[in-house]
């Protein structure tokens, strides 16, 4: 059987490659495992320095496996327990790691898979992939932290029709909408996305770990914490060796050689 999940790492970037292509690379258990374990690794290896996750065949991923949930089994699973164990933890990893997680939705991204995808930073898509919030078909509400990401990134009118209708939502209008950075042709996603995470790793990642934290606190902070939080942060930044070596290198008018400390 081949493994759900491939993983490769050049530059500094580690590639995570969900892997069930036959199943629009839906989530099993095993699947949860995999993932959870890659990106903790790319969360304590110092060598990796930004990530890009993408999919295999021709989707991104469509949520949930439904047929591990098949409801004619006598087993009921608790969905509760599913995503206390499985998509909240990764999530909340996902946001907590200090390194920028690039998506590259190479074609449909239905339940948690969606909302898998706009968890990352900075999401690409193809220019025939789409975002379904699937859940509403099914009896459920939009998880895997959906409900805050679109409310935050698209407001509730936006938030509440996609999530009531799963109309599918194209990638151009994702774009326009800001609910992901840039929709690209299908046949350059992955060369935009390497050129874009291979960037990234070899820039003051130190700064770019905390510029994801900060901004990401300003969903929940005032101005006034925005602004001290800032200050902390700056001072602690204003002490690295990223920071001494980029102002260095801009009084000599050569390229920076960051090391993310
Ligand atoms: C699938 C799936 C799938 C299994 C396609 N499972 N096989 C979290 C925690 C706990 C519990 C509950 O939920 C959650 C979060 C969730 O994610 S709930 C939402 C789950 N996802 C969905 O409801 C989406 C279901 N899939 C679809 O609606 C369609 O497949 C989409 C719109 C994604 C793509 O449609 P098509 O391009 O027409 O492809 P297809 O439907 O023909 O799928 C291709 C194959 O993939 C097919 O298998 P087959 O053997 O017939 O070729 C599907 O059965 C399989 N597949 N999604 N979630």
């Amino acid at each position: 059987m081949s493994k759900p999940l491939l993983t490769s790492l050049a530059d500094g970037v580690l590639e995570i490659t969900l892997n069930r292509p036959d199943q629009l690379n839906a989530f099993t258990v095993e699947m949860h495992q995999h993932l959870r374990a890659a990106m903790e690794d790319a969360r304590d290896n110092p060598q990796i320095r930004a990530i890009i996750l993408t999919g295999s065949g021709r989707g991104f991923c469509a949520g949930q496996d439904l047929s591990e949930r098949d409801p004619s089994k006598k087993e009921i699973v608790d969905l509760k327990v599913t995503l206390s164990t499985n998509y909240n933890p990764l999530i909340r990893m996902m946001r907590a790691m200090e390194k920028p997680i690039i998506c590259a939705v190479n074609g449909v991204a239905a339940g948690a898979g969606a909302n898998l995808a706009l968890a990352c930073d900075i999401v690409l898509a193809a220019d025939n992939a789409k975002f379904i919030q699937a859940f509403s078909k099914i009896g459920l509400i939009p998880d895997a932290g959906g409900t805050y990401t679109l409310t935050h990134l698209l407001g509730e009118a936006r938030a509440k029709a996609l999530a009531m209708t799963a109309q599918p939502l194209s990638a151009q209008k994702a774009e326009e909408w800001g609910l992901i950075w840039q929709c690209t042709p299908a046949d350059e996603l992955m060369d935009e996305a390497r050129k874009l995470a291979k960037s990234l790793a070899s820039s003051a990642t130190l700064g770019i770990g905390k510029t994801k934290q900060v901004i990401q606190a300003a969903s929940t902070n005032s101005l006034d914490q925005q602004l001290d939080l800032e200050a902390e942060t700056q001072g602690e930044l204003g002490r690295s060796a990223d920071f001494k070596e980029g102002v260095q290198a801009f009084l000599e008018k050569r390229p920076a050689s960051f090391t993310g400390k």
